[in-house]
């Protein structure tokens, strides 16, 4: 073997500090290009709050935004384009609830109004606090309280297994169940609650009427 042979142990030790070079030089610059760092609330690193919009029935799909009053313009065709930013404020003030209530009326007696009506929305934490998923349709729900209007099913969701409050609009009522499919413990159709109680982060599948 010659003095410019392969030796193992020298080309290992050459490639050694190459690779770690290529490693720093290629992945620090993606990493932080790709993953802004995320704000700090009291010293831990929080997620950003990001509220969804879910339609239901024909075409069905999902949008997130960061910002809530956005979330709800989405949801209602533009036709609330000035909601508070705190969900909480939203679902406590009777003069939005009216507004988005006003909406399936206009719905219901002159076929006018926008195409996307909200029937609840959904809160990640107790006290109508925290992420939100606003759920929509394009008509509000029937006067009957037995029949079974429209579902939806969470696995494989990231709200599986989050909701800890809700509101129903529209006439709409919602029944949470434990399991996928509408199996294992309920709620029973309710029009809202702040506290799921025993619910609290258990639901898998919605039923509205
Ligand atoms: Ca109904």
């Amino acid at each position: 073997m010659t003095k410019s042979g392969k030796n193992p142990l020298a080309v290992r030790m050459l490639l050694i500090p190459v690779l770690l070079m290529f490693g720093l030089t290629v992945a620090v610059p993606a990493h932080a290009a790709t993953e802004p760092p995320a704000p700090e609330i009291g010293g831990f690193t929080a997620e950003p709050v990001t509220h969804c919009v879910k339609r239901l029935g024909e075409g069905a799909r999902t949008t997130c935004h960061t910002s809530f009053r956005e979330a709800i313009s989405v949801a209602t065709d533009g036709r609330i384009p000035d909601a508070p930013e705190d969900a909480r404020s939203f679902v406590k003030d009777p003069v939005y609830t009216a507004r988005v209530n006003e909406l399936g009326t206009e719905r219901s007696q002159f076929g006018t109004s926008s195409a996307s009506l909200i029937v609840s929305i959904e809160y990640q934490l107790t006290g109508h606090r925290g992420l939100t998923l606003t759920y929509t349709n394009p008509t509000p729900c029937t006067s009957s309280k037995s029949d079974v209007e429209f579902s939806d099913d969470l696995t494989g969701d990231g709200w599986d297994n989050k909701i800890s409050a809700f509101q129903g609009y529209n006439g709409c009522y919602v029944n949470h169940f434990q399991l996928s499919g509408f199996g294992g413990e309920s709620t029973g159709f309710r029009n809202g609650s702040g506290n799921l109680g025993w619910m609290d982060n258990r639901t898998t599948s919605l039923l509205w009427t």
